[in-house]
């Protein structure tokens, strides 16, 4: 049992005790990391994230620099993503994106009901026991995409929101964005890219996805996506967009900004600046190379799970597969104690690989020899 110490330390024993913590964290250096949807930050992200751990956005008026920054970081990916929307915020990732979509949902509709599909992250289900919101799970095609003729039936007149995924957790499939729009003129649409929203662009313009969309579907009402993931942030850094002005907004009256409309009030804000870095650093050529090497090497991935005779769930959309498996955590379990983190799948069961930039064709070979074993 720790205690509260009574005297300080020294700065020697206390750092020995850390490094020795750390020692037991995984590293995406390694190469052992294949189920995450988190990467190894660029060096320059990392660097500038350093220099503001003091940054707290909650009360913005002391951050004038950072707040200078969320602004163009706003507007940067705003460009991205296109279509035209009225207010951005930054939150700590698509869980904090997701409950705030609800929340506005439930709130300006006065109403309950959220359709979700199959595939929705638990992070709805945190959203709907929070919002006291009732959630109604719709089911997926044979591609795993969401029914949108189930979307149809399933709409009335206690229906506050339906949500669509770009890019699930499970199989990174993309949901028919454009469809469930059509959908949606007197019903919120609230669509979360958190995996998908910094893949889907550079896979349209290298010729992965012929038909891809953005934000630009008129009845899209909110949209989340997460610069910790694919955007190759450090943590934490969500951004939802918004068709109409937030009707969430607390007064902040003893701080220095007006108010506030984000579930955490303190807002550790260094990954703002640390990713405008890393936009920067990367631009969109250094983007779209990424998912390019990251699809090459899911492909990769593919054929040789093919030869230990794995069958893929889906053909691959984005850098996540999926193969087939009963029980899939007893070799969860099982690549764990090897020192490797892969994931697994519930609908349907499987082995879950989320192929990211830190990802090479040897970690995978490497894998595959113990997986095989
Ligand atoms: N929406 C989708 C589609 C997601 O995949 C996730 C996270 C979220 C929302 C929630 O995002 P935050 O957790 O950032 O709020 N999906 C991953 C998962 O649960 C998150 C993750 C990240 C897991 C890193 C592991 C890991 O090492 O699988």
């Amino acid at each position: 049992m720790a205690t509260f110490p009574e005297k300080g330390r020294t700065e020697k024993e206390i750092l020995k005790e850390i490094n020795e913590a750390k020692k037991l964290d995984l590293d995406f250096s390694s190469g052992k990391i294949l189920g995450s949807m988190c990467t190894e930050p660029s060096h320059i992200g990392k660097k500038v994230h350093q220099m503001f751990l003091e940054s707290n956005l909650g009360n913005p008026g002391l951050y004038q620099g950072t707040k200078n920054i969320e602004r163009k970081v706003h507007e940067a990916v705003g460009s991205l993503i296109g279509g035209e929307y009225d207010e951005v915020l930054s939150v700590g990732g698509a869980t904090e994106g997701n409950i705030i979509a609800l929340w506005r949902a439930r709130n300006v509709s006065g109403k309950r009901k959220v359709l979700l599909p199959e595939s929705a992250h638990f992070s709805f289900q945190k959203a709907c026991n929070l919002l006291d919101m009732e959630s109604v799970y719709i089911p997926l095609d044979d591609e795993y995409r969401v029914d949108v003729s189930a979307i149809k039936d399933e709409i009335d007149g206690d229906t506050a929101a339906v949500v669509g995924i770009a890019g699930t957790t499970e199989l990174g499939q993309i949901d028919p964005i454009d469809e469930i729009a059509e959908l949606c003129d007197d019903i919120f649409f609230h669509v979360d890219a958190a995996f998908g929203g910094f893949v889907i662009p550079f896979l349209k313009e290298l010729g992965y996805q012929e038909s891809c969309y953005n934000f630009e579907f008129k009845n899209i009402d909110t949209y989340v996506l997460d610069p910790h993931k694919m955007g190759m942030s450090t943590i934490p850094l969500g951004l939802m967009f918004s068709k109409e002005g937030s009707p969430l907004s607390i007064e902040s009256p003893y701080l220095t900004g007006k108010d506030q409309k984000t579930i955490r009030g303190t807002r550790a804000s260094a990954s703002i600046p640390a990713f405008w870095a890393t936009l920067n650093y990367l631009g969109k050529e250094g983007y779209r190379e990424i998912v390019k090497v990251c699809m090459n090497n899911t492909r990769y991935l593919i054929e040789k799970m093919g030869d230990i005779g794995f069958k893929p769930i889906i053909d691959p959309v984005m850098n996540i597969a999926s193969f087939h498996l009963e029980g899939p955590k007893r070799i969860v379990e099982g690549m764990a104690k090897e020192g490797f983190n892969i994931s697994r799948t519930v609908n349907p069961p499987g082995l879950r690989f989320v192929i990211m930039p830190h990802v090479s064709k040897t970690s995978i070979d490497e894998m595959i020899k113990v997986l095989g074993e």
